[in-house]
Formats: C-alpha cells, structure tokens, sequence
C-alpha cells in the first residue's frame, strides 16, 4: 500500500484552495468582473490554516520559467517597472548554449514596445554609454552568456504603457540556429536589481 505524505483528500483541498486563492486574486486584481457569490463561498468554506498552508506550499518563483529551445536554456528572465511616462526599459536573462556549435541572437520584438534591440555597455571618454550589438548576440558553445543591469541588455523602445510591477511581457527572441523562442518576462520593482527570489533581489529589501 502506498503512503501518502497527505491523505489525498487534504492534498486535493489544499490545491483547491490555492488554484481558488490564485483565481479569486486575479479576479480581484483585474477589476474585470468581483468574485461570484459561488467563489465567496468556497473560500469561506476553507479554513484560514488550510489557506495559508497551501500558499506556503507554493514554490518561490525566480525570474519566471526556465525555457528551453534546441540547445538554448533561458533563465532568469526579468525586467523592471517604469515610471510613468518613461518610454524605456532594460530586459535581463541568462542564456546557457548546451550545444558543440555557437547560435547568436538576431532579434527581440514584442507586442509591449515599438523596438526593441539588443545592447552593450562600452567606455566612451570615460562614461559608459549603451550601444546596439551589431549583427546580433554571440552564444559560443557551452557558454553562459548573461544580461543584466550594466552589461548586455534588451532595450525596449516606444513603449506603449510604462511595465507595471507583477505584469508578464512576452518576448519573441530570435535565434540563428534555435529560431523564434517566445518567453515571459516578469516585470519587478523599479528599484529591483535581479530577478525575484534571486540574491541580488534579495539585497534589495
Ligand atoms: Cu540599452
């Protein structure tokens, strides 16, 4: 006979009430529609400890998924509020290149900006300016390459509503060899230094 950690009815309540808690969050949050008077109660239904459990029981989420494409891993993935009327903004990941032969990231678009480019920081009579990588972004074979605040970088350009914290923008990257890879970036505080849950986040609170 099996052994559960849970009796499977405690795990089943427990995921009930997180997929209800997440839902009637999103409810909330978009303003769209309030939470059905069937939702109401369901909740009250659930006991606050229960509640909290579940919610404990969630992972710790660092810099939205990891995605996969060809030999391409992509992690990390982060980008940073705006302030109101600021037309610009940074995006950060790490690419790790598992693969015996280079690809190179060609281009970056994205239905939340006009532009979007891809950009290294150089010296220019002693102050750091960004620059547009010409002929796109080298991943050498079995190489990490990180973007991040100060180094390379995506820049979204026109961007059409300042990124609010908690907001997921999707990016197409586009790769020589791996082709189009879609991905989420989730958009952390203004002041944020690295992606949530990271240690560089961390510093920061
Ligand atoms: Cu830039």
């Amino acid at each position: 006979m099996r052994r559960y950690s849970l009796h499977p009815i405690h795990r089943y309540t427990l995921e009930l009430a997180a997929a209800l808690a997440l839902t009637a969050a999103s409810a909330v949050t978009a303003g769209a529609y309030p939470p059905t008077p069937a939702l109401h109660s369901y909740l009250n239904a659930i006991e606050q400890p229960t509640l909290a459990a579940a919610m404990k029981a969630m992972p710790e989420k660092t810099g939205g998924d990891t995605v996969t494409a060809g030999d391409l891993e992509i992690g990390g993935i982060w980008t940073r509020a705006m302030l109101p009327g600021q037309p610009v903004g940074g995006g950060y990941f790490t690419i790790t290149n598992k693969g015996e032969s280079a690809d190179r990231l060609t281009s970056i678009s994205t239905p939340d900006a006009g532009r979007a480019e891809i950009h290294s920081m150089v010296m220019k009579d002693n102050v750091m300016v960004m620059r547009p990588v010409e002929g796109g972004l080298d991943i050498p074979a079995g190489s990490t390459v990180e973007l991040k605040p100060g180094h390379f970088h995506l820049m979204f350009m026109d961007v059409k509503k300042p990124f609010h914290e908690g907001d997921m923008i999707p990016v197409t990257l586009e790769f020589e060899k791996a082709g189009k890879v879609e991905i989420r970036m989730p958009v952390e505080a203004a002041n944020a230094k690295g992606p949530h849950g990271s240690a560089d986040h961390m510093k920061m609170n």
